[in-house]
């Protein structure tokens, strides 16, 4: 391996957790964002959420990325810094970066350590010439993050996955914003969209036969249990995700099997039968609505991969307005 960065951990709160858990349970509705799934065990059930039949956008994305990688490295330009947004166990990296022969780097964000580690190690032994630059940190708080060096480089920024689903409007906007001042004057954006479709397909989808999501949403109340030491029956609360048609969106939420409380922190939250903890949205667009979102963050869409069905969408965005535009590419 050329050179592997030790992982740089970057403006961390400790105490995060506790607080936005209290403050979740104390606000009506109740919720808690999404991005406390991911401790190791949190991001191993996600892994394997993406193996099921029913979880369509890993393996769609994938033949996305599979198919059209080469012209995509061609757009963004084969010696760029390539950033990764919430890299995970970075699975389709490869995909990208086997097409990346002069590339300065890659950049993997992530917020769980153990992952970044993991993921660094085995993508710096597929591409021992790449300078692997980890970084753990919530890419939220994308604004904290500086990047020294590559100069002369252009940055991309790699976000696939559709995990900016998981944001509502407001805050792809913002995100999107931060990315561009990472990305800088000449900088561009690669982007993993998923689509609106069937509500069967959508349902599905978060609701898989061997249980992983539920598994992986009821993980949340085993970290509470753990780390914070939230007192309650953990098995006083079930999986419920399904799609909401107004909002364009999947919502996950843990709801409670009957009355009963949870004790946090000195304090008592009561529950009725039925009330739910929202733990997650799953935000779904049409190429147009992402494109707009894109469009008033700075951004110039300038082109897309899609499948053969369209049920998912790579975005190319540019910070030059006078790049060429190209109208969509659809797969096999
Ligand atoms: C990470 N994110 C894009 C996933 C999604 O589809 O919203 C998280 C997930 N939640 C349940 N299943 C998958």
């Amino acid at each position: 391996m050329r050179s592997e960065s030790p992982v740089l951990q970057v403006d961390q709160d400790d105490n995060e957790f506790h607080t936005v858990v209290l403050d979740g349970l104390r606000r009506q509705p109740r919720s808690i964002p999404p991005k406390f799934f991911y401790d190791s065990r949190g991001s191993e059930l996600f892994d394997l959420i993406c193996t099921t039949p029913e979880y369509y956008p890993t393996r769609t994305e994938t033949g996305i990325l599979d198919e059209f990688g080469a012209e995509m490295a061609e757009r963004i330009g084969t010696s760029c810094v390539l950033i990764e947004l919430g890299s995970g166990s970075a699975a389709k990296t490869p995909l990208l970066l086997r097409h990346l022969s002069g590339a300065a780097a890659y950049v993997p964000i992530d917020i769980c350590e153990p992952h970044l580690q993991r993921s660094t190690r085995r993508l710096g032994m597929l591409f021992p010439q790449m300078r692997m630059h980890p970084l753990c940190v919530d890419y939220t708080r994308l604004h904290s993050v500086k990047l020294d060096g590559y100069e002369g480089r252009r940055r991309v920024i790699f976000f696939p996955g559709s995990s900016i689903g998981n944001c509502t409007p407001a805050e792809v906007v913002q995100l999107l914003r931060h990315a561009a001042k990472l990305a800088g004057a000449d900088g561009a954006m690669l982007i993993g969209v998923d689509s609106k479709k069937s509500h069967d397909v959508l349902n599905a989808a978060y609701n898989d036969a061997a249980g992983h999501t539920a598994a992986f949403n009821l993980n949340l109340l085993a970290r509470m249990r753990r780390e914070l030491g939230a007192r309650f029956d953990p098995d006083g609360f079930a999986h419920r995700a399904y799609y909401n048609s107004a909002l364009g969106r999947i919502e996950m939420h843990l709801v409670s099997r009957r009355k009963q409380f949870i004790q946090m922190g000195g304090e008592t939250f009561h529950f009725e039968d039925g009330e739910t903890i929202h733990t997650e949205n799953s935000y779904k667009y049409t190429a147009q609505e992402f494109q707009q979102l894109a469009w008033a963050a700075g951004w110039h869409p300038k082109m897309l991969w899609t499948d053969r069905k369209g049920w998912f969408n790579v975005h190319y965005l540019s910070l030059s307005a006078g790049e060429a535009t190209h109208s969509h590419r659809q797969g096999r």
